[in-house]
């Protein structure tokens, strides 16, 4: 693993303390930090909207109308691969109540239309392709229903819950649980045809509802406007605040608790500085205007531009990017969805794919002199190797020595995030004609930062100064990276 001058200088190094600093802070669980690694994911929003054209279905459609004529599991898939996907989160019921699965709690699913004759499971069919290319997979079931007679009574919770099992049992490994917020108004309701409100703070019980996940799917982290593990942005743009906590605090409308549907949305964009919960947020944004495919939509896709512009503001301060790409009535992602995807997709493989600081002399003060802190773990690929400071060394710089001159256009930060999340403000400078010159500054990095200067910068030497951090920072990686035209992705 090691080179030999650093396993020799690790084992120099052996007899110094090696205590790393106190954490700082909320700190993420082992669930949260692999659902960190993830950084990109997909969103299938397809249902009974897709064959109706609506975005909130009534209730009432009859399910006759699901009929996707060329559904593809594996092309659908193998598309959202190729967009740098690592995960794939499918809506298994909608507002509207369908079920895509064969549900054993409604007549209300794909059992009734006529795709596959009624023998269809669209759950299962994308969750296996998920497993065959290497993608997680997760699942969102909409707590509103308009379609069941139940809703609003506390039958309708129990064929929730119920609902939830089946997801959670019978599709393999699940990473995350979407819960959405949208909850309760109109709709058809057994024949009803009325309002139904219900309380959002007390209706789901959403503690006893959250402890089905942790039994049945440890690992999988669960999302909602209040997380416990994931939080919304605040925002269906996908994008994270500039500055941006992956700790949080929410606030109910009412400056009071907080639940599904019912918070202070702007305030997950940044988070809450010193909050008392790990709670990152989820970029989540459909790559046309609306969540479903509607036909009129279809030049309507984002460019691989804007596409790669959501990236940086998401991924890139620390959030995570949900991508939603629906299917279209033939079961498939259309054409210009998926070019922009590829496009996307090639564009970040190729960023990423050389780090510019690989091999860089690192100088910078280190933790009790100890090796197993030295700045070198800034530049060695490994994320569980960090660089820290003594306690009493809050606003170190390091000093990267290229050796020759680079031209790079994109750095990336990450901070150990085991230990919390502690640095607040960091600039950058450039050896530039025998002296330190600015270049760009920032605030949070969390488990990401990406910077993207205006244009590309050349230079030997590249100083990391960090300017404000309440405690000594500790930091995974520092990496420089050249983007390609965007242009040469066909
Ligand atoms: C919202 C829903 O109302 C939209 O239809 C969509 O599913 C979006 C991701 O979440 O709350």
């Amino acid at each position: 693993m090691f080179t030999a001058p650093f396993a020799a200088a690790l084992a120099a190094g052996s007899n110094r303390p090696r205590r790393a600093p106190a954490h700082y802070g909320a700190l993420p669980s082992e669930r949260q930090l692999r659902w960190h690694e993830m950084e990109v994911c997909a969103f299938l929003h397809f249902s009974m909207n897709t064959f109706t054209g609506k975005e909130w279905g009534y209730g009432d459609e009859d399910p006759s109308l699901f009929y996707p004529t060329a559904f593809d599991a594996d092309a659908i898939v193998t598309a959202l691969h190729a967009g740098g996907m690592r995960g794939v989160i499918l809506t298994c019921k909608h507002h509207d109540g369908f079920c895509l699965w064969p549900t054993r709690t409604t007549e209300h699913s794909v059992k009734r239309s006529r795709w596959r004759d009624g023998r269809g499971d669209v759950v299962k069919e994308i969750s296996e392709a998920a497993r065959r290319y290497g993608l997680k997979f997760g699942v969102y079931l909409s707590p509103w229903d308009r379609n069941s007679a139940l809703y609003g009574t506390p039958a309708y919770v129990d064929l929730y819950r119920a609902q939830l099992r089946e997801l959670l049992t019978n599709y393999g490994h699940i990473f995350e649980v979407w819960f959405d917020g949208a909850n309760g108004g109109d709709g058809y309701y057994g024949g009803a045809r009325e309002k139904r409100l219900i309380d959002k703070r007390t209706y789901y019980d959403w503690p006893r509802t959250w402890d089905i996940v942790r039994s049945l799917q440890p690992d999988a982290v669960i999302f909602s406007d209040v997380g416990p593990d994931i939080r919304w942005v605040g925002n269906e743009s996908g994008y994270a605040a500039e500055t941006y906590w992956a700790t949080y605090d929410p606030v109910g409308e009412d400056g009071g608790p907080a639940a599904p549907g019912y918070v202070r949305e702007k305030e997950g964009e940044t988070g809450t500085r010193h909050g008392s919960h790990w709670m990152p947020a989820e970029c989540d944004v459909s790559i046309r205007p609306g969540w479903f495919w509607h036909a009129e939509e279809n030049a309507k896709a984002k460019t691989p531009a804007q596409l790669v512009d959501l990236y940086y503001k998401s991924t890139g301060r620390g959030a995570s990017l949900l991508l939603n790409v629906p299917p279209d009535r033939r079961g498939l992602l259309y054409e210009n969805d998926v070019a922009s995807l590829r496009r996307f997709g090639g564009f970040v493989r190729a960023t990423f794919a050389t780090n510019l600081a690989a091999g860089a002399k690192m100088t910078a003060p280190f933790r009790h002199n100890n090796p197993v802190f030295d700045p070198r773990n800034l530049v060695d690929e490994d994320r569980r190797a960090y660089w820290t400071t003594d306690d009493s060394v809050k606003t170190p710089d390091v000093v990267m020595e290229l050796n020759r001159p680079v031209t790079f256009n994109v750095i990336r930060l990450r901070e150990y995030i085991r230990l919390g999340q502690r640095v607040e403000a960091f600039e950058l400078d450039r050896w530039d004609s025998g002296a330190w010159e600015l270049f760009a500054k920032a605030t949070s990095v969390g488990s990401c930062r990406l910077i993207r200067t205006a244009e590309p910068v050349t230079t030997t030497k590249v100083r990391l100064r960090i300017t404000q951090c309440p405690v000594c920072p500790a930091l995974s990686e520092f990496g420089l990276y050249r983007e390609p035209p965007l242009d040469t992705f066909a």
